[in-house]
């Protein structure tokens, strides 16, 4: 953070200035779908606030790739809707089982089970839609790229493959290569696919794109692990979410396997090794240097 300070970037207005611009077009991206009952669910939790990481972080590596962040404003939509369905369905009975979620009862505990596994499936497909379909000014072939990474990202080489070994891994002795496994997958896909794609739209020349899978693939994994720390140090009120749900389900984590102290010491050196990858870039990198600083940081 101490280079970030050095620039004068104000983290802070940008943060609150890409939330909201975020907010605007996703409230905007919901068109009048039907029935209403479908509609609500998915503006339900798709509106119910987060902190929009990966759409910022993607807006924010557009821009360090040269691009027009407002061009890449369809994608960061797209993102925080795969997202929001893996939540959804993170949450369902036959996953995770939570009744709370940002801060509000989970999907189903409001509209039932089929209609939250509908809801996540219609934002998932939207999510593609958002890229193909409602992203103007966009040449084809970035959008192709970014279809690519977004594919990878959710499904069975992503998020999907990830949560299948966790669920497995449930009550299992885990080590440190399965955890970071799960942790690269899970959680970790969707924030690289988050940076790439914000760099695609750009049109980013390969060195830049080499440079920013390194810095993603670490605050991906630092962003996992304090995730961890959070889920044994921070209260359900803080978090909007279960606190404590790892430990109850027989989870392994960082902070089980390593302890808090050296947990955290590892997070820290990932988002290191994150901003050493991206120092030639310097001051145009503020705010993926300073959203790098914010994953170890946060407090929910
Ligand atoms: C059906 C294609 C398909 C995929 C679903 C359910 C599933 C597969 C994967 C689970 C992925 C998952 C929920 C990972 C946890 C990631 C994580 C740390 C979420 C919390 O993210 P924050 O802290 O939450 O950014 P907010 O609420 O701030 O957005």
């Amino acid at each position: 953070m101490t280079a970030v300070v050095a620039t004068g970037f104000d983290f802070k207005r940008y943060l609150e200035a890409g939330r909201q611009r975020v907010e605007l077009a996703l409230d905007a991206a919901l068109g009048p779908e039907r029935p209403e009952s479908l509609r609500e669910a998915m503006r339900y939790s798709l509106l119910a606030g987060g902190k929009r990481l990966r759409p910022i972080l993607c807006l924010a590596s557009c821009e360090l790739a040269g691009g027009d962040p407002q061009l890449a404003l369809p994608t960061a939509t797209a993102l925080e809707m795969i997202h929001t369905m893996s939540l959804i369905h993170d949450d369902l009975p036959a996953m995770d089982n939570d009744d709370l979620r940002r801060g509000r009862p989970t999907n189903h505990k409001v509209y039932g089970e089929a209609t939250a596994i509908l809801a996540g499936d219609a934002l998932l497909t939207r999510a593609f839609e958002m890229v193909a379909l409602r992203s103007p000014g966009v040449p084809a072939e970035r959008l192709l790229r970014v279809i690519g990474e977004l594919s990878l990202a959710a499904g069975a080489p992503g998020l999907v493959g990830g949560q299948i070994v966790d669920l497995a891994s449930e009550g299992q002795a885990v080590d440190l290569a399965t955890l970071e496994y799960i942790h690269l997958h899970k959680t970790g896909a969707l924030l690289q696919a988050s940076v790439l794609s914000g760099a695609l739209v750009a049109g980013a020349e390969e060195s830049l794109l080499a440079a920013l899978r390194s810095y993603s693939r670490a605050i991906g994994l630092a962003f996992q692990i304090i995730d961890d720390i959070l889920d044994v140090t921070a209260s359900s009120e803080v978090l909007g979410k279960t606190a404590g749900k790892d430990l109850t389900a027989d989870k392994t984590t960082y902070p089980k396997l390593l302890g808090l102290e050296e947990s955290r010491r590892r997070a820290e050196a990932l988002v290191q090794e994150a901003c050493a990858v991206l120092a030639p870039w310097q001051a145009q990198a503020a705010p993926l240097l300073a959203l790098a600083g914010y994953i170890t940081a946060r407090d929910r």
